[in-house]
């Protein structure tokens, strides 16, 4: 039978090859990658663009419980829409467990409400908040037989801190079960302490949550959590890396042979601390953990992102409304940093910031973009080869960008749920300019084409790094 769809004349890239090649669809799959392919229902002229597997970004938050009187700023509509619109064909949130609930009830509520909504898929992490015996010895265990092969453990925050003996027990059921743990690395007593000494000192405004948690605490965290993990002999993935000082644990564990992965995200490329000193509260849209660092951080990030001390590039997007009583300023939020929730929108962007900053200024290679932006996802998060490259077999996942348009990015044009974008006028050199989703457009030059439900809830094989 005939191809359901043929892209011709376009450069196709994958993580290790760079090729002039025609790429045929059928049933959703990429069943012909070839010089020349035979005819098809639907024909789209690639020539001039590139051709790469669609953007997999697998650290995303979408509608997560975020404190009593705060609201994330996407449902699952409006998130992958946008992701869509960047250039990305499947996302990973989280299912976040609350204290005191049951992890399958967290997440099944979760699902339901994803369910009928994506516009591309979608595949679900854990977050463990509350590892009873219960939960690591049943409901975990159950969940990753079930396709949840992946969780975030935090070593911060009031609801989510799990200390020393906590993490060895979950790295203890990650081991035997083969599940991949994400780490937020970052000491939960030394931030407590800088945060009450500032706010004693009368120092509160967004600027100051940058000061409460310098990269020493995160360095210690990251090289905590590397002890543990060695100790327990099980891998873990170190997220959003910002600066040296965690990136030389991470090198220093890699080079001892220890199975440490490590993340990093656009904001620590692109951003530093003193976009947190804004006029006002304007500083908050720029609240994340950890904070945005300086120029030789950035520097230091470059250099991981080229010598293979990352696997993975994430947007780590978790977005909140600046001009909103329940997001990045609530009443509270105006009388400390403390209470500013945690996260910046970038979901739509990661693509475009890291190829413009990356490959147009040579710093990175096409298949490095590639490698970083999503085939490494699929290898690390249990999707390869269903995802992550283009080839025979592979889900018809793909982008197709222009590497010479020039764009700025503007909020009027995203997507997202947010009332802001940090990279206001940011300058960028390439583009997606179009999504394809298991064979079906469903973005088309920043235009949504495709329609919501169309996007799958995908259950994972067990990771090959675990
Ligand atoms: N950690 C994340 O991974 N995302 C947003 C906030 C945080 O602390
Ligand atoms: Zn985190
Ligand atoms: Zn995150």
């Amino acid at each position: 039978t005939k191809l359901d769809l043929a892209i011709r004349g376009g450069t196709v890239v994958t993580a290790s090859d760079t090729f002039r090649a025609d790429v045929g669809v059928r049933d959703g799959r990429i069943v012909a990658v070839a010089a020349e392919i035979e005819g098809a229902t639907r024909e789209i002229d690639a020539s001039g663009l590139l051709v790469l597997p669609g953007g997999i970004d697998s650290h995303v938050h979408i509608a997560q419980p975020s404190g009593p009187d705060v609201v994330m700023a996407d449902d699952f509509a409006s998130a992958t829409a946008a992701a869509a619109a960047g250039g990305n064909t499947c996302i990973m949130p989280f299912a976040l467990q609350q204290r005191g609930t049951s992890l399958r009830r967290c997440v099944e509520d979760y699902v339901r409400q994803a369910e009928g909504e994506c516009h591309i898929d979608v595949s679900i992490h854990l977050i463990i908040s509350d590892p009873t015996p219960e939960v690591l010895g049943q409901e975990l265990p159950a969940l990753l037989k079930a396709g949840y092969t992946s969780f975030k453990v935090f070593m911060t925050y009031d609801d989510l801190v799990l200390n020393d003996r906590q993490l060895l027990e979950v790295f203890e059921v990650a081991r035997r079960e083969r599940a991949l743990v994400m780490v937020h690395a970052e000491g939960y007593d030394a931030i407590k302490y800088m945060t009450d000494r500032l706010e004693r000192a009368g120092q509160t405004s967004p600027f100051f949550h940058a000061t409460s948690r310098p990269e020493l605490v995160e360095r210690e965290a990251a090289h905590r959590a590397i002890s543990h993990a060695e100790l327990i002999d099980v891998p873990i993935m170190i997220v959003h890396v910002s600066g040296r000082e965690a990136m030389e644990q991470i090198r220093w564990a890699q080079r001892r042979g220890l199975k440490v992965y490590a993340e990093t995200c656009p904001q620590y490329l692109t951003l530093t601390a003193d976009d947190l000193q804004g006029l006002n509260m304007e500083g908050a849209k720029y609240v994340c953990s950890p904070p945005p660092r300086d120029a030789a951080s950035q520097a230091a990030i470059w250099e991981g992102l080229q010598q293979g001390v990352f696997q993975t590039f994430s947007s780590d997007h978790c977005p909140f409304r600046y001009e909103s009583s329940e997001g990045k300023l609530t009443p509270k939020a105006r009388t400390s940093f403390r209470w500013v929730p945690n996260g910046i929108p970038g979901i739509e962007t990661r693509l475009p910031i890291l190829f413009s900053e990356g490959v147009s200024a040579g710093r990175i290679s096409l298949n490095r973009f590639v490698e970083l932006t999503s085939t490494n996802h699929a290898k690390m998060y249990g999707l390869y080869p269903r995802k992550g490259s283009i080839g025979v077999g592979f889900d018809a996942d793909i982008t197709l960008w222009d590497p010479h348009r020039r764009e700025t990015i503007r909020q009027e044009n995203l997507h997202h749920g947010s009332d802001y974008t940090p990279w206001e006028g940011f300058e960028v050199t390439g583009w997606p300019v179009m999504t394809i989703a298991r064979g079906e457009i469903v973005a088309r030059d920043g235009m949504i084409v495709g329609n919501k439900g169309a996007g799958r809830i995908l259950e994972r094989d067990i990771s090959a790094y675990a």
